[in-house]
Formats: C-alpha cells, structure tokens, sequence
C-alpha cells in the first residue's frame, strides 16, 4: 500500500473491493447513466447494498458523463454512495476532461455532506475502456489539484481490482507532486 500526505490529506492506493471498504464513509460507483446494477463496480456496490439503492437512484437518473450524484450507502459499510458516469472511451469527448470532472464532482460532494473519508474504483477503465495508465494519470491529477481546497475530507482511497492496476497507480501517485 502506498500512502502520502498532501495538505493533511491522507491519499493512498490499495487492492481490493470497492464494495468492502470498511472505516471509509463515502465509496464512488463507476455508474452507467441510468444508475442501475451493471457488471463490474456497479454490480458490486448494488449486490452489496441490496434493492434499496437502486430504488433510491430511480429519479436521480440519467446522469451525464462527469456528473455525480450522492445516495445513502444502504446495506453497504458507508454511509454514501457517490455515483459517477465515466466516459466511454473513443465516444465521449473529451475523455480526459469528462474522466476529471467525475473526481471533481465527487470530491466537491463529499465537501457539501461534509465526508471525511472517501474511496475511488478505477472509473472508466472496465467496460468503458479506458487505458488504465491514461486513466491514473487523468484520476490523481485531478484528485491533487483538488486537495489544497479540501476541508472536511481527510482522506482519499484508490481501490484498485488487480495488483497491475494497483502498480500502475502507485507509480503515478509517488511521482506526481501538488
Ligand atoms: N472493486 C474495485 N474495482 C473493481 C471491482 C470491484 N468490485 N470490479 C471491477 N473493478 P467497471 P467502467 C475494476 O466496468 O469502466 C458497468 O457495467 C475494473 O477492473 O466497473 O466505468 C456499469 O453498469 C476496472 O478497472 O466501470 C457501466 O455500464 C474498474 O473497476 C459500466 O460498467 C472500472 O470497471 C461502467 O464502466
């Protein structure tokens, strides 16, 4: 596991499962736009959260590449869900920019509801294609641009599935500076 501190804010990558992150209050779904089950994060986080969850998105969707939207965490171990639509990769445009906007939206989500703790899946690099080198450069970016300005979140996670993906972000994440 690497960790680092930037601005008293812990960020560290980890291999695991999105849907069994315990002691961490928020976890972000890779969604589809209409907010429903999916395969890969999303067939996690709702298999783990049960029926609940997707009867609360209902009409919170669609959603648009970038956006997030925030729900309770259900018979998940956090009390949020936030739910971010990646990009398709080679479809919607601009990719790296949509893919920033989804950390974006979901840290400045995490600040309204005042979240402390907060973990990210690999958004877009499943089923939405997106090359995973790509992707860790475009997600920390993103995530260390935001940090100088976070107040109540303290602490950011990247859950990654496998230990290449898990590699690929630590790399990124130990050369990158604020
Ligand atoms: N925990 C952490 N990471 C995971 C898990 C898990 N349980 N399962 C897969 N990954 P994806 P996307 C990794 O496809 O590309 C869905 O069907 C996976 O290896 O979940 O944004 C939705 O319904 C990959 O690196 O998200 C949407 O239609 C990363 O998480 C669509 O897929 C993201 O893979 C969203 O596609």
């Amino acid at each position: 596991m690497t960790a680092k501190k930037i601005s008293g804010v812990e960020i560290e990558c980890v291999r695991g499962d999105i849907a069994s992150q315990h002691g961490i209050t928020a976890v972000v779904n890779a969604a589809n736009a209409q907010l429903r089950m999916g395969g890969g994060v999303a067939g996690a986080i709702h298999r783990a959260a049960g029926p609940g969850l997707e009867e609360e998105c209902r009409p919170l969707a669609p959603i648009k590449p970038g956006q997030a939207v925030i729900t309770s965490g259900h018979n998940l171990p956090n009390r949020y869900v936030i739910h971010c639509l990646g990009p398709v990769y080679g479809v919607d445009k601009p990719e790296a920019e949509l893919l920033a906007n989804c950390y974006r939206n979901a840290l400045r989500l995490a600040e309204e509801h005042g979240i402390d703790s907060i973990a990210f899946p690999a958004i877009s690099t499943g089923a939405f294609g997106y090359p995973v080198e790509d992707a860790a450069e475009v997600a920390c970016s993103a995530v260390l641009e935001a940090v100088p300005k976070l107040k109540s979140v303290k602490k950011i996670r990247f859950v990654l599935h496998s230990e290449r993906d898990l590699m690929l972000y630590e790399k990124v994440l130990e050369t990158k500076t604020v």
